[in-house]
């Protein structure tokens, strides 16, 4: 366990967001602070809890360690209360597991995020963090973990129910930084070639919120409650300016999803779902 860390977000953090992850200026609800409603995307969770990571010192608990060569590897989040459109948190994170994958390190770190105030839990990240150079280090080979934080989520075998196209502008790393994800990797070409890609690479987050932000349109009708977790693998990059096909079925209380790049015939994400709740999932 490390030291709770506190994050104040406004309004103008939930549209910052929202732009970040592709909303038009037509997608009011999540854009314009007087729309009616005026929500928070669910997944603004990652946002809220990812600070607190920073505390955690990698180079100390895997060998070799080099942030260039760190991917985020995937992403559950337990949305347990409806984020509101500005508050006052507090994280608090630990280290879940580190698994030794022969040439790479998977560590998992979770955070849990309380109002400051009453110290309800809104939502529980766990990030995956999937060290490449940093394994052969004599730890555990296999996860622990169970549930939906680690569900295989195969599509079915029938064609998707939705597919959605969305072209991403090459600038979408940058915006997307400002919702507090300032990886070098993310725009600068000398870190990102480090990191051994040709061009700085899109944050896994983003496309992951992207996704996201579909699901609650397409299945949701924008409301922010019908989210009862979210997990994604982050199965290749993408590069800002490609553009996403998002795949999804519905199956049971499931949206099922995919995250194809057009571009390279590539799935980024695999292995996804949105677990839905309340008329929702039953729709
Ligand atoms: O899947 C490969 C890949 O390249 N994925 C894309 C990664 C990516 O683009 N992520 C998003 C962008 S990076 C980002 O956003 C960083 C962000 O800024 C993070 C900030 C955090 C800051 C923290 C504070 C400092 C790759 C490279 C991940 C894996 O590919 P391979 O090495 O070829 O692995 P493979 O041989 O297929 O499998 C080996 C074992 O690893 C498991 N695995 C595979 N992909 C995984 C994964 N585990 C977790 N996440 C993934 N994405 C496999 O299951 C396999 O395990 P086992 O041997 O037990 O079966």
């Amino acid at each position: 366990k490390f030291d709770a860390v506190p994050f104040e977000y406004t309004e103008r953090d939930v549209i910052l967001y929202a732009l970040g992850v592709n909303a038009k200026r037509t997608e009011l609800s999540l854009v314009y602070e007087n729309a009616d409603p005026f929500v928070c995307i669910p997944s603004f969770a990652v946002c809220i809890g990812f600070n607190s990571q920073m505390q955690i010192p990698f180079g100390d608990l895997v060998p070799n360690f080099n942030p260039m060569m760190l991917l985020h590897g995937e992403q559950f989040v337990r949305h347990i209360k409806p984020l509101p459109t500005s508050g006052k948190f507090i994280n608090e994170a630990k280290i879940v597991e580190i698994v030794d994958k022969g040439k790479s390190a998977v560590m998992v770190v979770g955070v849990t995020t309380k109002d400051a105030t009453t110290g309800e839990v809104y939502c529980e990240n766990e990030y995956t963090n999937f060290i490449r150079g940093s394994g052969g280090f004599g730890g555990p080979t296999k996860s622990i973990r169970s549930g939906a934080a680690v569900a295989d989520n195969q599509p079915p075998k029938r064609p998707a129910d939705l597919i959605v196209r969305e072209k991403t502008p090459d600038d979408l790393a940058a915006l997307y930084r400002l919702s507090g994800d300032y990886n070098p990797l993310h725009i600068d070409p000398e870190m990102a070639a480090m990191g051994g890609f040709k061009v700085p690479i899109l944050h896994g987050l983003c496309s992951y919120g992207i996704a996201c932000r579909t699901i609650l349109r397409e299945f949701c009708g924008n409301e922010p409650a019908a989210f009862k977790t979210s997990k994604v693998r982050f199965a290749k990059h993408f590069f800002p300016g490609e553009t996403a096909e998002i795949h999804m079925w519905k199956e049971g209380t499931n949206v099922i999803f995919q995250v194809k790049v057009v571009e390279r015939n590539e799935v980024v994400i695999s292995n996804a779902a949105v677990e839905l709740q309340g008329d929702w999932a039953n729709a």
